[in-house]
């Protein structure tokens, strides 16, 4: 019998990870009586004086919010890091190994409205996200190895409030998956003398398999190891290595090309698309002076959907205990959604 992608299990390797993802696409044949998301509602108000995250607002806290136009960054009044915190003590014990971790949390609200998400924002006002974007992180990557960017969209990824925000950690230390990529990445430029991420994006618009997105600046595709159902990543085509490299017309865009592969998303189910998404590039700080020359500036998006506005993917069980498992290929994803309108969102 002769080996067909779209019908026969197979595993395919992640090169940033080391990992392998089991891909059984005959599997969406099975039927689904599990649990049903509750798509998030577009019946808010545009301002509700309850919400910290809106202008005006006293956070319960007792700070009250500027009465904000565009952006607005503050502190995260519940932070994961600290900058001072005490260190605990090197340990010999290979068994009871402890590290620091000092930082600091941010949120930056994208828009002074609560009810717009970033495909219903105009690209003005993506691009003016971004910008912040890159101000928050020229004054963190001074001081820390690892400015993670990211935003949780929707209640099934975790997001706890509606208004349109991201989140931003900057650590002292470099977090475990950064730290595998940025030795995968080492190794493969070592290797063969050139980005991992360059080459693979020449060999993505070569195939044209899985390319959803493509302009000068930036590839949208659904990677060949996508683990994810509509698992996406938008790859810099210029050689950038970290977010602050962008000159202001590749910041227009990716403000285009995310506006554009969420508006895809969105239309895709008809409804507002949950994900969590972020920024990787070379880290910062001391690790600035080193030779990054591996890395490349890319976004990964990671939706949790698979069939519908209501059914979604779990990793759990056999994905929990050996590794992940999906169920339409990449390259039926990423057809999907090249098909799907980017350009007018559902709701216009
Ligand atoms: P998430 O929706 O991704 O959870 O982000 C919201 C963040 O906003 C969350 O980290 C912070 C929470 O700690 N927050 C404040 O800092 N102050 C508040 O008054 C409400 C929420």
């Amino acid at each position: 019998m002769q080996f067909i992608p779209t019908e026969h299990s197979h595993r395919r390797l992640n090169p940033l990870t080391g990992q392998w993802i089991l891909v059984c696409p005959h599997r969406m044949l099975r039927p689904w009586a599990g649990q049903e998301e509750t798509p998030q509602k577009y019946d808010l108000p545009d301002f509700d004086p309850t919400n910290p995250l809106c202008p005006g607002v006293t956070r319960p806290n007792g700070i009250q919010n500027p009465n904000y136009t565009s952006t607005f960054v503050f502190t995260n009044d519940f932070p994961a890091l600290l900058e001072n915190v005490p260190e605990p003590q090197p340990v010999a014990d290979p068994l009871f190994q402890v590290a620091p971790a000092r930082g600091t949390c941010r949120v930056l609200c994208f828009h002074p409205k609560s009810n717009l998400t970033l495909p219903q924002m105009n690209v003005g006002d993506i691009k003016n996200v971004i910008n912040e974007w890159i101000t928050q992180y020229n004054e963190l990557c001074m001081q820390y190895k690892w400015v993670q960017i990211f935003e949780n969209k929707g209640a099934s990824m975790g997001c706890s409030n509606p208004h349109p925000h991201c989140q931003i950690w900057a650590c002292s230390f470099m977090p475990s998956e950064p730290l595998m990529k940025h030795e995968k990445l080492r190794s493969y430029y070592e290797q063969h003398g050139r980005p991992l991420l360059d080459d693979y994006a020449k060999r993505e618009l070569e195939k044209n398999e899985r390319v959803v997105i493509e302009n000068p600046d930036w590839l949208v595709v659904v990677p060949y190891w996508a683990a994810w159902p509509f698992e996406t990543m938008i790859i810099s085509r210029n050689q950038n290595k970290r977010l602050n490299d962008l000159t202001a017309s590749q910041r227009e865009n990716l403000a285009r090309t995310m506006k554009e592969i969420t508006t895809k998303y969105d239309n895709l189910f008809k409804c507002s698309f949950p994900y969590s998404m972020g920024f990787h590039g070379a880290p910062t700080a001391d690790e600035e002076q080193k030779d990054n020359s591996h890395w490349t500036l890319h976004a990964l998006y990671y939706p949790p959907l698979l069939r519908s506005a209501t059914v979604r993917k779990f990793m759990v069980g056999f994905e929990l205990l050996n590794e992940p498992q999906r169920d339409l290929t990449p390259e039926q994803a990423a057809q999907r959604l090249r098909q799907t309108d980017g350009q007018k969102h559902y709701l216009q």
